[in-house]
């Protein structure tokens, strides 16, 4: 366990140490990392005061990380890439305690509440399908291997409203290449894990569990297609699907599957979770648009999380230049 080799931390403009020292707290705590007598901050212990209380550190925190992340990754995060919006990025709080993650609560506030029960490390990945080989991977593993960089995209929920998230975490493309799949795989498949125990709203039959989603290859392959280990700099909380998540930012957000364990690669088109609760409202593309309305509300405009009034919505979310050529000739309206 190098308890030193932390992940530089974030320029000034990312975090404030308001909000690394609050992220501090609850990341370790969510790791099981929080001792009751003394808490490990940057690689030192600190005293505490006379009231038992841990007394913050005098310089602003480095972001935390668990133990069992991989170092040298999170030290060379690659930044800038030319896929940033430059659109100021929504706070960490509400990132961070707004939150869709039905399997720890139906409220926006639930998951963050509930996410102790999650433990996102130890925690390994099984891919397999129409692959050359099946393996069986510690998550730590993958970003060792393919290493990291910061993505800053939009994110649009099917729900009207939306965020600018700093992500962390690797093009998929590197783990398609990297899993070897066959002539025969069409379509990518991700479950999240199915463990009521962690996950207690697994428990509740809302939703046909574990959650599913998929994409076309193509689509996996996409640079833009991200399998996000973190964001604001440091390791994902649980309440955002710790330790492993999708990220499509040109598809509505249902899409970005949390807390992955397996990935399978088919010649079948996923039956993705959303789609066989309400096939009449949610589709298999679920690509951003405009003009074509969910059946109970339009698509037209946004409301941007931390921000007063309406956007419009953009086509693909604003990424038309990166996938639009994906779709051409295919009716979109039907296509949802
Ligand atoms: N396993 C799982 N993944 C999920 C969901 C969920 O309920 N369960 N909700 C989805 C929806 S609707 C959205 S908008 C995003 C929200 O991601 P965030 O809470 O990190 O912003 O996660 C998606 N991934
Ligand atoms: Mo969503």
């Amino acid at each position: 366990m190098a308890r030193n080799d932390l992940p530089p931390d974030p320029k000034g403009s990312e975090i404030t140490s308001q909000e690394a020292y609050k992220y501090r707290r609850t990341f370790l705590k969510q790791a099981g990392l929080f001792a009751g007598t003394s808490a490990l901050w940057g690689g030192g212990l600190i005293a505490l005061s006379s009231r038992g209380q841990a007394d913050p550190p005098p310089a602003p925190p480095p972001v935390p990380r668990a133990d069992s992340v991989s170092g040298d990754a999170w030290k060379n995060v690659r930044r800038p890439t030319p896929y940033d919006t430059s659109e100021d990025k929504t706070a960490f709080d509400d990132v961070t305690t707004y939150n869709n993650f039905y399997e720890l609560g139906l409220g926006k506030a639930d998951p963050a509440r509930n996410a102790e029960t999650l433990k996102p490390r130890p925690w390994t990945v099984k891919i397999g399908g129409e692959v050359e080989k099946s393996v069986e991977v510690d998550v730590d593993e993958l970003t060792k291997r393919f290493g990291l960089e910061e993505r800053i995209y939009r994110m649009r929920c099917v729900e009207a409203w939306s965020m600018v998230i700093p992500w962390v975490g690797f093009p998929l493309a590197k783990l398609v290449k990297w899993a070897r799949p066959t002539s025969r795989a069409k379509f990518v498949l991700m479950k999240t894990l199915f463990d009521p125990e962690q996950l207690p709203g697994q428990r509740r039959s809302v939703l046909d569990w574990p959650y599913v989603e998929g994409l076309r290859i193509d689509e996996a392959v996409n640079p833009l297609t991200l399998m996000a280990v973190g964001l604001y700099g440091a390791p994902l909380l649980g309440q955002n699907g710790a330790p492993l998540r999708l990220v499509v930012p040109w598809k509505y957000g249902f899409k970005g599957v949390k807390s992955i364990t397996q990935i399978w690669f088919t010649d079948r088109m996923p039956r993705n979770t959303w789609r066989v609760a309400n096939g009449r409202e949610y589709g298999f593309y679920a690509n951003v648009n405009p003009e074509v309305p969910h059946p109970r509300w339009s698509q037209a405009t946004e409301r941007r999380i931390g921000t007063v009034g309406r956007i419009d919505t953009q086509m693909f979310n604003g990424y038309g230049e990166y996938v639009a050529d994906m779709y051409a000739g295919m009716d979109l309206k039907k296509n949802f």
